[in-house]
């Protein structure tokens, strides 16, 4: 069987490639068409002669989605399924009539049984796990969650290939190549997807999960002989989960592998030792999620238990063992006061943070903080209902009493940072009215300092930029 799948913006999905290495050693085959990428987008797709059209998408992506698979069903009456965060939090998703399949939760099994099943016996299709399907009526049948893929090394390394057609992608990611070594994270933010996974597998199989260090290098040899790679992003929700595993792991790639590469980590986590042997590895940026630089909102509106003191201890580490500091930031929460986003301005400043990724919060379908803003009446829809936008960068669906100084202050933060602006000064420019040259200033300082704490070389970067304009812009939310 034939899985295509269709993709709007130009990052590689580890998803995708991790379905598409399962499918390949199943026997089935796999292509991917990106829109950004094509001429023809539609017709490449309706001509590719897909036994499915496949999706992986994330909140507010939907639209677009919903679009595209409206637009192949009139011409073809191919099935269509979808997965990834969005079908798994927001499964309502199946009730569009474009779509015929959801996948919820991870999909490497259910994708294989849904394709053999499609091929030998369709009526077995409405039993598979993780995939929820309609009758001929509409009626959607749901399934059980199966158990979580817990012995991760019995899966194939992603399938990079499935993207390497597109020569500005394969470009871009030779220069900062994406891999995961985990599965899941212990702790539960109030915005984020893990507390929820946890749930939905509650008692499936033991969420936080690594693979064996010689798995990963087997991927990371592969990638670095066959394509050439010069760095690696280690996109693990947090890269100290395991200490012991870092000590075996640490010997291997330095041996093996010996790229820079950039991790991401949670604070309390960090201790002096395990950053050390990251930077003799070789490690040149880690991510690390500050979100504000309120002690109270950080720990009750975002569950996030970790405090300013640990933070900046962490970042002490981090900073003096002279590896660049990016730090994941949000304004426009809950409750938010414009004070309380200048304290998450001045902590960065305390603790010398080289790259401040700052954004508005989102909350997504099914976590805790989107029903918190739900039951507060924060949406600024009438009726409550949720409008997720597709980036994280452009503005708030929330209603916010400060939201003009709030937005400005994300708009600003890394440039005020970088200029040492002081404070008077900031608080003077955030009441300005919103205007698109802020939001110009963002993505320029974002994409400088992209390339100064990533050491990202600019001709792929500006390649991708161009194919991924509509990233960071708006795009109008529809319902599903
Ligand atoms: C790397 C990453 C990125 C990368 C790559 C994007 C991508 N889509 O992979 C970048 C930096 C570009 C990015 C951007 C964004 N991201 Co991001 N990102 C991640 C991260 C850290 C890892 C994703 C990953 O590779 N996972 C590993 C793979 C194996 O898991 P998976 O993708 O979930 O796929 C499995 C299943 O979902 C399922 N599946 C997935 N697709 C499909 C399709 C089919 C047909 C089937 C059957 C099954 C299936 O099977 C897969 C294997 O089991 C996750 C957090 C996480 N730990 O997963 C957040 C996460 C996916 N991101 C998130 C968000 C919000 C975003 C942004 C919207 C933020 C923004 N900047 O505006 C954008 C959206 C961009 C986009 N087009 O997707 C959210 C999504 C929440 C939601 N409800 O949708 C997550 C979950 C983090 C969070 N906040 O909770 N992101
Ligand atoms: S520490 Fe990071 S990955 Fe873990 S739950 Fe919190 S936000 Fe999610």
């Amino acid at each position: 069987m034939k899985v295509v799948f269709l993709q709007r913006d130009s990052f590689v999905k580890l998803g995708v490639e991790q379905l598409s290495a399962v499918l390949n050693q199943a026997g089935h085959e796999c292509d991917l068409f990106i829109e950004s990428g094509e001429r023809h987008f539609l017709e490449s797709a309706h001509n590719s002669g897909a036994d499915l059209f496949a999706f992986s998408c994330t909140t507010g992506q939907e639209g677009w989605v919903l679009e595209t698979a409206s637009s192949l069903k009139k011409v073809c009456p191919t099935p269509i399924i979808v997965g990834g965060p969005h079908a798994t939090f927001y499964p309502k998703l199946i009730e569009n009539t474009s779509i015929d399949y959801i996948c919820v939760g991870e999909g490497e099994q259910a994708l294989i049984e849904l394709l053999d099943a499609m091929a030998n016996q369709p009526d077995k299709i409405k039993d598979i796990c993780n995939i929820w399907s309609k009758n001929s009526a509409g009626e959607v049948h749901k399934t059980q969650i199966r158990r979580l893929i817990e012995d991760l090394d019995s899966i194939p390394s992603p399938d990079f290939g499935i993207y390497a057609k597109y020569k500005y992608i394969a470009l871009y990611s030779l220069d900062i190549f994406p891999v995961m070594t985990s599965r899941g994270c212990p702790h539960s933010c109030s915005y984020c997807f893990n507390s929820i996974y946890r749930e939905l597998y509650r008692n499936k199989g033991t969420y936080v999960r690594r693979r064996s260090p010689s798995h990963v290098i087997a991927e990371l040899v592969e990638a670095k002989q066959r394509y050439g790679v010069r760095k690696v992003t280690f996109l693990d929700d947090s890269f100290f989960v395991f200490p012991s595993w870092l000590k075996e792991f640490s010997g291997l790639y330095k041996e093996k592998v010996n790229l820079p590469f950039l991790i991401n980590v949670e604070a309390t986590q960090v201790k002096e030792w395990l950053v050390r042997l990251v930077k003799e590895m070789g490690c040149i940026c880690v991510r690390m999620g500050l979100e504000s630089g309120n002690d109270n909102l950080r720990e009750k509106v975002l569950n996030k238990k970790v405090t300013s003191q640990q933070i900046r201890e962490a970042a002490g580490h981090i900073k003096r063992h002279g590896i660049k500091l990016a730090t994941y930031n949000m304004v426009g929460l809950p409750g938010e006061t414009v004070e309380n986003a200048i304290e998450t301005y001045k902590l960065n400043k305390q603790i010398g943070t080289d790259f401040t990724l700052c954004s508005i919060l989102q909350p997504y379908p099914g976590t805790m903080i989107n029903k918190y803003v739900s039951e507060k009446g924060y949406y600024k829809e009438k009726c409550n209902k949720a409008a997720w936008n597709e980036s994280v960068f452009v503005s708030s669906s929330l209603r916010l009493d400060n939201e003009k100084e709030l937005v400005n202050l994300q708009k600003l933060m890394q440039l005020f940072l970088q200029l040492g602006v002081p404070l008077w000064l900031v608080r003077k420019i955030i009441k300005l009215p919103r205007n698109p040259f802020f939001h110009c200033i963002f993505k320029l300082s974002f994409v400088y300092n992209k390339i100064r704490t990533q050491k990202m070389r600019v001709i792929p970067l500006a390649r991708l930029a161009l194919h991924s304009l509509s990233y960071m812009s708006s795009r109008p939310v529809k319902d599903s």
